[in-house]
């Protein structure tokens, strides 16, 4: 037996034999040596225990966090706090390709905002999407506050699909928040500003023409898209509209926004005014919007609303007349609005008062019923009396901000952002319970499914802005710190730092591991990002390069190409200067994770080609060169030899070498060489082969796929030893060799995906057949 099938056999029987037990290392230390040494406490050991996921082991939770001005969603897991991936939404990202092949391009391009390309956004609120007031795991929405925009992720693949672009707003940070059945997502606009022009108009008159407003984005959960047609906004006042939370159960089809500067000052430190937050801040009481989706979305359907700037949109006229929209007075400059679990509640914190505000959805409803206002606000919206709608105030302490349920009933999170403190309060009886410092300034906090009708309990995570001296310096601008807390007992515990890189996360939400079901492939040759089959796609041994050229002489090089371990087709790709160059490559694989990457030199060309997607890009060759390209992860063992030549000829070029030159030659006897090699592998399989089939694999599914993948890899091994066998019949060993080397090389990546079928059966314990 030589050298490389020798190779392959000890990797077998290494693997049968089940080398590899864990060293002696483990045992040289105790507990008490470890903490001694790392100056741990039996407290840190303690919380340590509560996030340790050992090797190889899940999380319980995981966690999408907004990236802030990133423009990506963050995900990780609870409790270990593990970075699981970042989510390109709003900022091209590379390594998903994000931004870089057309198919994706398409998708930043729906968030172009006045004619122009932007590549950022600065995220605020995820949201998942939910099934009667539950996480459905389907998709995450989350908000551009900058460029008031939403975008679409579905959890089907972590892609972003969808980007709308609030025709109205020129901010928008009361968003994402999303209806009981994702009905609607809800988008208010923060800093006022004229609606329906887009040209100049003076500050001066701020009060007549600048508008706040709040937009209701139609989705449609079979398509996973958002709807503009069927959307619609209501026209607010010109307060600074900020957060939102959707009415469920008892407030079902109801919305609340809440909002400050209600005072409608419009700062001008350089005309000799007080500054915004003097004059934001100047009354003891704002708004608190109560609006009626139901409703608005009854008038819409009845044809009783006018589309402007292409969106249903309903002037505050109409919402007060029809009504759609009551204010209620709340405590100065509040932040947070959040409705309890069972609908009943909604509360609202105040950064300036040291209150939260517990509001009685049904006292609300029999002061609308009744009639019952105080008056109304300037623009002719009915005032409902504070007093006749509160449940209770809770003195929490310094800068309420933002407020999470726990799965115990009454008990309720708010984040205290001046006394960097999480309380935690019973909102029904009205009585703290309990608080706990964490580092530092606390914006959000989050507990699992916080803001659903079933909340899970468990764990809270404090997102804390700045986190100043906490973590190991990396320059002046410092990582955000997220702090994990575990709730399940009466005293909130604290148990884990995580500095986050990337962007201000301001808001998260978390769900249960076990919802998430995402797929491991797409279907061969799909276009990832509008979930249809792609026009451009091809299968194994079709690829094919064409150049077509049309009367004015404008010509197009479109290759329809494919990737599968450990090559790329074409392999060389020919254009002439000036060609429109399209590339299409379907990744063939259908094994889980096996990703090809395709990077192409100087132009700006980097996809990410996962299992069954087609992936494009598009550009004009503008000069003549040499081009190499290669595949950018490192896909199996001749990942490096996994590349091409793109090759731009001048103009008119023509070739004067007939035939490649190969730097080695190769005898009959470097074929039977190779070919004793390919013999003993096969052997080497058919042992893998035999072990596998004598056992149950057929009930892992993960096995299952392997051996397909397998099976297939050996079926391209048949054909590349058919054409070595014809060469060799020819005498012709250059080829009769290198097509052995080749069915070699597939009989490798065959071994390789056996064997790891081979251990994933008996990690998990397979039976031999009966
Ligand atoms: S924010 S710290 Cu939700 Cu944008 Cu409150
Ligand atoms: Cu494919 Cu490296």
């Amino acid at each position: 037996m030589n050298k490389r099938a020798q190779r392959l056999t000890t990797l077998a029987t290494g693997v049968v034999l089940g080398l590899g037990a864990a060293g002696a290392a483990w045992s040289e230390d105790t507990l008490k040596d470890v903490m001694d040494r790392r100056g741990l406490t039996e407290k840190d050991l303690l919380a340590a225990a509560k996030t340790y996921v050992p090797t190889g082991g899940r999380d319980e939770f995981v966690v999408f966090a907004s990236g802030g001005q990133s423009g990506q969603v963050i995900v990780y897991g609870i409790p270990s706090m593990r970075l699981l991936k970042y989510i390109g939404v709003f900022t091209p990202e590379p390594w998903q390709g994000y931004g870089f092949d057309d198919e994706s391009k398409a998708v930043l391009e729906q968030g172009r905002t006045r004619g122009k390309d932007l590549v950022y956004g600065d995220t605020h609120h995820p949201a998942m999407s939910e099934t009667d007031g539950a996480y459905d795991a389907k998709f995450v929405f989350i908000n551009d506050k900058a460029n008031p925009r939403i975008a679409v992720i579905d959890l089907h693949d972590f892609e972003t699909k969808q980007i709308v672009v609030n025709p109205f707003f020129k901010s928008a940070h009361g968003g994402a928040f999303v209806t009981p059945n994702t009905e609607y997502v809800m988008e208010a606009a923060q800093y006022a500003a004229p609606l329906l022009e887009d040209g100049f108009v003076p500050l001066e008159e701020f009060n007549d023409k600048y508008r706040g407003g709040l937009t209701y984005w139609s989705f449609n959960k079979e398509k996973g898209r958002i709807d503009p047609e069927n959307s619609f906004t209501l026209e607010l006042g010109p307060y600074s509209q900020d957060l939102s939370d959707a009415g469920k159960k008892d407030s079902y089809g109801w919305g609340f926004t809440n909002s400050f500067c209600t005072e409608r000052y419009v700062g001008g430190i350089e005309r000799g005014r007080p500054p915004f937050e003097a004059g934001c801040s100047s009354k003891d009481t704002d708004y608190l919007h109560v609006t009626n989706w139901k409703k608005a979305e009854e008038l819409v359907k009845a044809g009783k609303v006018k589309k402007e700037k292409g969106m249903y949109f309903i002037p505050l006229e109409q919402a007060i007349a029809e009504g759609l929209l009551y204010l209620v007075p709340e405590p100065k400059s509040p932040h947070g609005v959040d409705v309890t679990p069972d609908g009943k509640y909604i509360i609202v914190a105040g950064k300036l008062d040291s209150h939260v505000s517990v509001y009685s959805v049904e006292k609300i409803m029999k002061a609308i019923e009744e009639g019952n206002f105080e008056g109304k606000d300037p623009y002719g919206v009915p005032i409902i009396p504070m007093q006749d709608a509160l449940h209770t105030q809770v003195n929490l302490g310094l800068g309420p901000l933002h407020t999470q349920f726990d799965s115990k009933p009454c008990v309720a999170y708010t984040s205290l952002y001046v006394d960097s403190q999480v309380a935690k309060y019973d909102y029904c009886e009205g009585k703290v319970l309990d608080k706990l410092s964490i580092h530092y300034n606390i914006g959000h906090l989050m507990t699992m499914e916080g803001d659903t009708i079933n909340p899970q309990g468990k764990y809270l995570v404090a997102l804390n802005k700045l986190s100043i001296d906490r973590h190991q310096p990396v320059g002046p601008l410092h990582p955000q710190n997220h702090q994990l807390i575990d709730i399940s007992g009466d005293k909130m515990q604290l148990i884990y730092d995580m500095p986050l890189p990337l962007g201000e996360p301001h808001y998260a939400a978390a769900i249960r591991a076990e919802l998430l079901q995402p797929a491991v492939r797409y279907k061969s040759g799909w276009n990832s990002r509008t979930d249809e089959q792609h026009p451009n796609r091809t299968r194994a041994g079709r690829e094919t390069t064409e150049r077509t050229c049309d009367a004015d002489g404008k010509c197009t090089t479109r290759v329809m190409g494919t990737v599968i371990r450990s090559h790329i087709t074409p392999e060389i790709i020919e254009a002439e200067v000036g060609d429109q160059v399209h590339l299409h490559l379907t990744n063939l694989e259908r094994a889980q994770d096996q990703v090809h990457g395709f990077a192409l030199y100087g132009q700006n060309v980097n996809l990410s080609i996962e299992p069954g997607k087609t992936a494009s890009f598009s550009f004009v060759a503008d000069e003549e060169g040499v081009f190499p390209y290669y595949c950018t992860e490192f896909c199996s063992a001749l990942h490096l030899e996994m590349q091409g030549y793109l090759l731009v000829r001048p103009k008119g070029y023509q070739a004067t070498e007939v035939s490649m030159v190969e730097g080695t030659l190769y005898s009959q006897a470097d074929y039977d060489t190779q070919v004793k090699t390919n013999l003993e592998t096969q052997a080497v399989i058919d042992q893998v082969v035999a072990y596998i089939t004598a056992r149950n694999f057929q009930d892992f599914p993960t096995a299952v796929a392997l051996v397909e993948d397998a099976t297939d890899q050996l079926g391209f091994a048949q054909e590349s030893k058919k054409k070595s066998e014809d060469a060799a019949a020819k005498a012709d060993w250059q080829n009769a060799m290198l097509w052995a080397n080749q069915w070699w090389q597939y009989q490798v990546k065959a071994a390789d995906l056996g064997l790891r079928a081979k251990n994933l059966l008996d990690e998990e314990g397979a039976t031999v057949n009966k």
